[in-house]
């Protein structure tokens, strides 16, 4: 193995064991101890994936969600607090605001036909 290979193995097999981490820890945005007016959370997505993929809030927070879609045409939809986005095409924003005024665990997900069957959801988790 020459050493420009063996440099190459090396790079790739620390991406592989960090990447994951950093991802894994920015997929769960725990906003239960946060003391804000507004609990103000962006969401973004990557293919079909939103980071975060899970989000955590007090009952009666008012929660501030501004999704960023990374690309691809797609919205952030959130049935149980009547909170949508327009579907959005790549690299535009748009934000919501509800009161997350009922305890218990929900899904948001992508309302473009296949996507949510395709992966592109997550847990909103409302703590009484
Ligand atoms: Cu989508």
């Amino acid at each position: 193995m020459n050493k420009k290979l063996f440099l190459l193995v090396i790079v790739v097999a620390l991406a592989v064991a960090i990447v994951p981490s950093v991802f894994s820890n920015e997929n769960v945005v725990d906003a239960t101890d946060w003391d804000d007016e507004v609990i103000e959370i962006e969401v973004r997505s990557a293919g079909l994936r939103y980071l975060p993929a899970e989000i955590r809030v007090n009952v009666g927070a008012t929660v501030r969600i501004t999704y960023v879609n990374g690309g691809g045409r797609h919205d952030w939809v959130l049935d149980e607090f009547d909170a949508a986005t327009a579907i959005i095409g790549a690299r535009q924003s748009e934000t919501v605001e509800f009161v997350a005024d009922k305890a218990g665990e929900f899904e948001f997900y992508c309302s473009v036909p296949g996507h949510r069957q395709g992966g592109m959801f997550g847990q909103f988790i409302v703590v009484e």
